[in-house]
């Protein structure tokens, strides 16, 4: 069998988690991830058939049941988690009526899961009808865009144009646009079901005065489109008290996403106005 500490996808996890704590997304125990494994993986590392304990997950998350996520632990830092992944990360896989999960491996001083596990599992339930390769769903408080969403409107399609408009490749990295929810109160149910129904259309929900939830087939891809994001929102941050005296138009929006093949929310672009001669 192979050795669990070496497997790539703990490396994986673990050097998302320190290049996110370093960039000052995730101070102290902020941030939550959750990595869905291939059916049969984990057979390579550990005998599944050896349950450490069952975690009562508290809401029905059966059309998952049998998967098996790397999620990260409940109070846990991000900063420590290269330091000691099997007390900052669990393996867990949904059992009994899809409300259990049998803890595999990690969480090894008896800690629990993310507080956020019903948006991690519930986004990963509707990720999965839109894009079946989707596996990765993370979260954290990145800085500049949360500074965002005390300033800025919080409609969704004037957000997504502002960051559009502040970082060249953004429409063509997240050309779904970004979703948006209100404050609510975080590590509850109903945060986790609104947060879900966003995924069904887009990869990126941000929580107003809280952070952002990313999804993607692979870490690279939802840590990539928060650093997209990210890095948007530091310039929109940087200027947005000076006097603008050019922008990126829709036009070239639309050349950009048409040029990199983008499907991007056409709703999101104002419609091209054909003169008319008369
Ligand atoms: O786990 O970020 O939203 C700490 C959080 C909760
Ligand atoms: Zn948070």
């Amino acid at each position: 069998m192979e050795e669990l500490l070496k497997a790539p996808f703990i490396k994986e996890i673990a050097r998302t988690c320190s290049n996110m704590y370093r960039l000052g997304w995730d101070e102290r125990n902020a941030g939550n991830i959750s990595l869905l494994l291939e059916d049969g993986v984990i057979n390579e590392y550990l005998d599944a058939a050896k349950v450490i304990r069952v975690i009562d997950i508290k809401f029905d998350a059966s059309p998952l049941l049998g998967k098996t996520f790397v999620v990260s632990g409940t109070g846990k830092y991000f900063k420590n988690v290269e330091y000691e992944p099997e007390v900052n990360l669990g393996i867990l896989r949904i059992s009994g009526d899809g409300s259990k999960a049998d803890l595999l491996w990690g969480l090894s001083d008896g800690g629990g899961p993310t507080s956020e596990l019903p948006a991690h599992l519930m986004s990963h339930i509707e990720r999965l009808k839109v894009d079946p390769l989707n596996r990765v769903v993370t979260h954290c408080h990145a800085t500049n865009l949360v500074a965002m969403t005390y300033v800025h409107s919080l409609d969704e399609r004037t957000f997504t144009r502002t960051l559009w408009k502040m970082s060249i490749e953004a429409i063509v990295v997240f050309p779904d646009g970004v979703s948006v929810l209100p404050w609510m109160l975080c590590g509850t149910e109903s945060i986790g079901r609104a947060t879900a129904e966003k995924m069904r259309v887009s990869r990126l929900c941000v929580w107003a005065h809280h952070g952002i939830f990313g999804a993607g087939k692979t870490l690279d891809e939802a840590f990539g489109l928060i650093e997209t994001v990210e890095k948007a929102a530091t310039v929109y941050t940087t200027i947005m008290n000076s006097r603008f005296l050019s922008n990126i138009s829709d036009e070239q929006l639309r050349i950009l996403a048409d040029t990199f093949n983008a499907p991007y929310r056409t709703d999101y672009l104002d419609p091209v106005i054909k003169a008319i001669n008369v």
